[in-house]
C-alpha cells in the first residue's frame, strides 16, 4: 500500500510542492466528512450570494473555499491564491514559490441532491519571489502548471494528481485517513463510444458542434457507423474521472446563450487542470481547435470552450470545425 504521503517523498524532490499538496488533499479530507453527513451538518443549501461569476453560491461552496483559503495561507509555500469563488487574488507568503488556483466546490447544483461533487486545483511557479503576489503573476499558460489534479466526492472520496508526467489515483480510506495509491500510470484508450455534452444547449452551438452530435446521435445509421452513449454528471469532476476510468469525450463548447461566455467552464480553475490530467494520461484537450495548455490567459477568471478526453475523438472534433472554417 502506497500512501500519498510514501508516493509525494517517492515523485518529487520539491518539498514545497509536495507540502502544498498535502495541504489542498488535508482540507479535501474534511470537505469529505462535511458531505458525508450533509443535512447533519447544516452545509446544503444556498449561502445568500453570488460569486464574481454572478452566480449562486451554496453554503459549501463558500465554506470549501474557507478552508482552502486558510490552510494554504498558513501554508509558508503559497505566495498566493486565487479561486473561482473570489474576485481578485489573495496573496499569502511573499517569500513562497508555489501559487495556488483552484474551484472549492465543482459541481455545485449536485450538492443539495446528494450527487458527485469536486474540488480542483492547480499549482503554478510564482517568479517574483519576495514580492506580493497580484493577478497578473497568476496569468501563466496551463503548460506551466507544476502539478494539478482534483478529489472527488463521490461514493467513495478519490484523489487525481499529476505531478512529472504520471497520472495517479488515491482512494481516501476512511478508517486510516490516509489517501492510499490505487492506480498507477492512468491512461486514456484513444479511440470511445461514450460522448458527455448538456445537450440542451444544441440551438446555442456553432454549425460544426452540431453537426459532431448529430453525426452520434445517428450512430450506426450515419456516417459514423457505430452506435455512441451519452454521460453528463453536471459535475466536471466526475465525467473527467470517468473518462480517465475508461476513456470518452467531454465538451462544455462555446455557445451563444449568454454573450459575455465563451462556454461555461473556467480556463484557470477547470480547464487547465484538467487538461494536463488528460494530456499526461495520453488523451487531448482543446478549446475544439487550440491545445489549451496553450493558451496564454488575459484574465484569471477567464471562459473557454472545452474539448477533451480520447485522442481520436477529440481530434475529429478538432478536424469538423477545421473544414467549416475552410469552407
Ligand atoms: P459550478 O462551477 O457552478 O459548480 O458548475 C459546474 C460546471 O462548471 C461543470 O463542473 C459542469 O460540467 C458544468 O458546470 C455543468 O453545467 P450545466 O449546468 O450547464 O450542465
Amino acid at each position: 500500500m502506497t500512501t500519498l504521503a510514501q508516493y509525494l517523498n517517492d515523485h518529487t524532490t520539491n518539498s514545497a510542492l509536495s507540502d502544498v499538496i498535502t495541504t489542498i488533499t488535508d482540507v479535501g479530507k474534511t470537505i469529505s466528512q462535511l458531505l458525508r453527513k450533509g443535512a447533519l451538518a447544516d452545509i446544503l443549501g444556498e449561502a445568500g450570494n453570488q460569486n464574481i461569476q454572478g452566480e449562486e453560491q451554496k453554503k459549501l461552496d463558500v465554506l470549501a473555499n474557507d478552508l482552502l483559503l486558510d490552510a494554504l495561507a498558513q501554508n509558508p509555500h503559497c505566495a498566493g491564491v486565487a479561486s473561482e469563488e473570489l474576485d481578485d487574488a489573495i496573496p499569502a507568503h511573499t517569500d513562497g514559490s508555489l501559487l495556488v488556483l483552484f474551484d472549492p466546490l465543482d459541481g455545485s447544483s449536485n450538492i443539495d441532491i446528494n450527487m458527485a461533487v469536486g474540488t480542483i486545483f492547480s499549482i503554478l511557479p510564482y517568479q517574483h519571489q519576495g514580492q506580493t503576489s497580484e493577478n497578473s503573476d497568476f496569468l501563466q499558460a496551463g503548460n506551466q502548471q507544476l502539478a494539478a489534479g482534483y478529489l472527488l466526492y463521490g461514493t467513495s472520496t478519490m484523489l487525481a494528481l499529476t505531478i512529472a508526467d504520471n497520472v495517479v489515483m488515491f482512494s481516501l480510506d476512511p478508517d486510516s485517513g490516509d489517501y492510499v495509491l490505487v492506480q498507477n500510470n492512468v491512461q486514456i484508450d484513444a479511440d470511445t463510444s461514450e460522448y458527455s455534452i448538456n445537450s440542451s444547449n444544441y440551438r446555442y452551438w456553432r454549425a460544426p458542434m452540431q453537426q459532431y452530435i448529430d453525426e452520434l446521435i445517428a450512430g450506426e445509421t450515419g456516417v459514423r457507423g457505430r452506435d455512441f452513449n451519452t454521460r453528463w454528471v453536471a459535475a466536471m469532476v466526475g465525467d473527467v474521472h470517468r473518462i480517465l476510468c475508461r476513456g470518452g469525450l467531454f465538451t462544455y463548447p462555446f455557445d451563444t446563450k449568454y454573450a459575455n461566455k465563451a462556454g461555461k467552464l473556467r480556463l484557470m480553475y477547470e480547464a487547465n487542470p484538467m487538461s494536463l490530467l488528460i494530456e499526461r494520461a495520453g488523451g487531448d484537450a482543446t478549446d475544439a481547435v487550440n491545445r489549451i495548455l496553450d493558451i496564454a490567459p488575459t484574465d484569471i477568471h477567464q471562459r473557454v470552450p472545452v474539448v477533451l478526453g480520447s485522442k481520436n475523438e477529440v481530434n475529429y472534433v478538432k478536424d469538423l470545425h477545421l473544414q467549416h472554417a475552410n469552407k
